[in-house]
């Protein structure tokens, strides 16, 4: 009898040629696992780097809360990025505030917001995970921490957003919804080959903003939500939104129920406009990612507006559009 192959060669051609010149990949024998969808990452919007940042670790049996760390600075860096960290749009202020949360399948969590001047919060939100007792730190608390951690503290505004925001002065018009060229929050979920799953979120918030306005993706539970028995959400969008229905932890929870991750996030989204009625739910851009433990996906939004990148071993940093409630 000969055994059953764990790895098929299609994964290992698909894989192999679409990913050549990106990354260099190890023999795809050290990882891939089929049958089980492992290991793979999901984000938010068109984010490929980040994925491959990502997969880079997944690939050599590294720990899925490391991937999705080094996934998300990679648009937390980007300073073309104008949702993320350096280069985000700035609140009506003029002031760059990020926020930043990452959690791992043992339900260890750290989180921070409304920190100014530090690139790299979700990085931050890990030391808070790791080196105190706490899950969440905002404002200067938190600058403190970076700035004693080793963090280095620098100008975010770039001057394309800086003259952004000068523009948005002359009206000054803040609309309860978010304009589709102008948002790429990234939630990242990874599930690595041992089964571990983790995510991160990490954003600079609504352009435009009252200051001191944080967003749900600092928020455990609200942008991210992860638990190592069941399955991880997050989401992206107008913030508020996500926090009034505990968006994240509310797909986890429905698929501890027996939802597939598709059912979730659409029952997620079902509710969210319940609540607001159609007419303003339109305007409002609300979008859930969700991935099990067993590697299925599920992505549903609003509006028809939403992307997301997904990477296993079949599918090699694919960027798809979200199915959505309006059309
Ligand atoms: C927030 N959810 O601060 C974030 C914004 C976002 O793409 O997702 N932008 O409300």
């Amino acid at each position: 009898m000969t055994a059953k192959p764990r790895h098929s060669r299609r994964s290992f051609i698909k894989l192999s040629s679409l990913s050549a010149g990106l990354l260099s990949f190890q023999p795809i024998s050290a990882f891939v696992d089929p049958e089980n969808k492992k290991p793979v990452v999901i984000s938010t919007w068109n984010n490929s780097r980040a994925n491959d940042a990502a997969w880079e670790i997944l690939q050599s049996n590294g720990y899925a809360l490391d991937a999705v760390e080094q996934g998300a600075r990679i648009p937390e860096g980007n300073p073309k990025d104008t949702s993320v960290g350096y280069g985000g749009l700035p609140d009506r202020e003029g002031i760059v505030t990020l926020d930043a949360c990452i959690m791992d399948e043992k339900s260890n969590c750290g989180s921070v917001a409304f920190v100014q001047g530090y690139k790299h919060p979700i990085s931050i939100a890990r030391a808070v995970m790791e080196k105190t007792p706490h899950v969440m730190l905002v404002g200067k608390g938190a600058e403190q921490f970076a700035q004693a951690n080793g963090f280095k503290k620098e100008n975010l505004l770039t001057k394309e957003s800086e003259k952004a925001w000068k523009d948005w002065l002359k009206k000054s018009e803040y609309k309860p919804y978010h304009d589709p060229g102008q948002h790429d929050t990234i939630g990242i979920l990874a599930l690595d080959i041992n089964g571990r799953i983790s995510g991160a979120c990490t954003t600079s918030g609504m352009a435009y903003k009252m200051h001191g306005r944080v967003g749900d993706s600092p928020i455990i539970g609200a942008g991210l939500y992860v638990d190592g028995e069941i399955g991880a959400a997050t989401a992206t969008g107008v913030g508020e939104e996500m926090i009034r229905i505990a968006g994240s932890h509310t797909i986890v929870e429905l698929m501890r129920q027996g939802r597939t991750p598709q059912q979730a996030c659409e029952e997620a989204v079902m509710r969210v406009i319940k609540k607001r009625g159609e007419t303003m739910a339109k305007e409002l851009n609300v979008a859930f990612l969700a991935l099990d433990i067993q590697g299925n996906i599920g992505a549903y939004s609003t509006t028809d507006t939403f992307e997301y990148t997904l990477t296993t071993p079949d599918h090699n940093h694919i960027v798809i559009r979200s199915a959505s409630y309006f059309k």
